[in-house]
């Protein structure tokens, strides 16, 4: 059961980072919101204007000089009331702020999520816009923002409603039909109502489509480098970091352990591993090394393999690596300084090809950007839009998909004949996507959210 705002407490927080900095801003929503100034002996504010005031403590020492603005609900920010104090940076003032209104019956801490939280159930924001801002503030890259801010704007939520209102409007030319059971349902509307139905379900599709490139903006997308021992893949690892994070020697079996760093390509955020080096060994330690490395090579969105061109052995070496991996992958020919050993077979198997297969010199660095731009091209194509429509997390995307097995089903059936479990597989889809946009088990969505969530947000 939700609480009704009228018996809830006042809750604030600091809502910018704790420690030292200019300014900071604490944020009080509640009932007693709008009273905040009169608890440290200051005038009142009117509404929606930035006032100064001096805030004082209970012995009438002066805390801080501060701006304060009260938004008077339902116009705010929760739908509450709310106060923001925007005081001076120091960990002093804030904790005293805080201390003093914790201290007021009827005031406790936030709870992470909590200002969002009070949103939603006034219905300030949907659950995808509060997702979308759970993205924005988690986000590092220019993409990750652009998707996360749209997200926050509507961008899902938009089209999930016009599918919803779509679908039930197809139910109910249904539902009147049904009701005349006795007569044939109009060849036209069985026509128009599929029609209808097949292209929501396009875009439903297309929105499918779009899952991996909407969840490797958000969550960033890995990159593995995977090959035999002593082909340069910690070299190359330094070399894309560009600072020694991964040690490197000329003995055989260096790294036993998967090393990751992130980098940021082409505007998406990427984890680059670093694996141990692959070779017939009796060593345990290597041999579980080397089964992490086959792992992440499976698990890679891209796998680089990569494989010492001064070896006659080279081709085979990456005959044996490329079997590992099962997404996108590119071969580096490394050592290309010491020269490559010419091997016909180099371009015999279909995926190797100018584009696949490239000689660098980790060791000089040449053929590195040739290298680095392959990767942005990579990237960007796997970030290709061939949908508006951008799905972020797997709960949206188990949602569409679901709600398109129920169409499809609908589509199999006939609407003349058998209205009634078209109408069944109609409402099925509109539930699936009411889950998307929290009208359904909101609760268990919300958790999720918000366990991740700052406090002061
Ligand atoms: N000449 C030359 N030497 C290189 C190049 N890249 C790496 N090396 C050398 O090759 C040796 C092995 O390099 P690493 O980067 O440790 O190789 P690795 O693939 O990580 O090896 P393992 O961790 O054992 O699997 C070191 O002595 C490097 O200096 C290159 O492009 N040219
Ligand atoms: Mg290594």
């Amino acid at each position: 059961m939700m609480k009704t705002p009228s018996i809830r407490e006042t809750i604030f927080a600091l809502a910018t980072p704790p420690g030292r900095s200019a300014l900071a801003v604490i944020r009080v929503s509640g009932l007693l919101a709008a009273g905040v100034p009169e608890l440290f002996g200051a005038p009142s504010l009117l509404p929606r204007q930035t006032q100064r005031r001096w805030l004082k403590d209970k012995d009438g020492n002066l805390i801080d000089d501060v701006m304060m603005i009260t938004f008077v609900g339902p116009h705010s920010a929760t739908g509450e009331d709310v106060t923001e104090i925007h005081c001076h940076g120091s960990p002093a003032v804030v904790e005293d702020i805080l201390n003093h209104l914790a201290a007021v019956s009827g005031f406790r801490l936030a709870e992470a999520g909590e200002f969002t939280r009070r949103a939603l159930d006034n219905n300030k924001t949907d659950i995808t816009a509060a997702e979308g801002l759970a993205d924005l503030i988690e986000a590092n890259t220019s993409l990750q923002r652009v998707q996360a801010a749209a997200q926050m704007a509507g961008s899902l939520r938009r089209p999930v409603e016009n599918w919803r209102k779509e679908i039930i409007s197809c139910l109910s030319e249904l539902e009147a039909s049904i009701d005349f059971t006795d007569e044939d349902l109009p060849v036209t509307l069985e026509k128009q109502v599929r029609n209808r139905i097949q292209t929501i379900h396009d875009e439903m599709k297309g929105g499918l489509a779009n899952f991996y490139k909407g969840q490797i903006i958000r969550t960033g997308l890995s990159i593995v480098l995977a090959g035999p021992v002593n082909a340069g893949k910690s070299t190359l690892l330094n070399l894309l970091a560009r600072r020694p994070a991964a040690i490197v020697s000329a003995m055989p079996g260096t790294t036993r352990d998967s090393i990751e760093v992130g980098l940021e390509i082409a505007g998406v955020s990427v984890a680059v591993k670093d694996t141990a080096g692959w070779r017939q060994t009796n060593d345990h330690i290597e041999k579980e090394g080397i089964e992490r490395a086959k792992q992440a090579a499976a698990d890679a969105d891209i796998l680089v393999v990569v494989v010492d061109g001064s070896q006659p052995s080279w081709s085979e070496d990456m005959d044996e690596i490329v079997t590992w991996g099962s997404q996108t992958h590119l071969i580096l020919v490394n050592k290309s300084d010491m020269g490559i050993v010419t091997n016909d077979k180099r371009h015999t198997a279909d995926w190797a090809s100018e584009e696949t297969v490239l000689s660098i010199s980790a060791k000089d660095g040449s053929g590195l950007s040739e290298f680095e731009a392959r990767l942005g091209e990579i990237i960007q194509d796997l970030n290709r839009t061939s949908s508006s429509i951008t799905l972020t997390r797997v709960r949206h995307q188990q949602a569409v998909r679901q709600a398109v097995e129920h169409l499809e089903a609908s589509l199999n059936l006939s609407l003349a004949n058998q209205a009634e479990l078209v109408a069944e597989e109609f409402r099925s889809a509109t539930s699936a996507l009411s889950r998307i946009l929290g009208h359904v088990d909101i609760e268990d969505v919300l958790d999720h959210i918000f366990s991740n969530f700052c406090i002061g947000k």
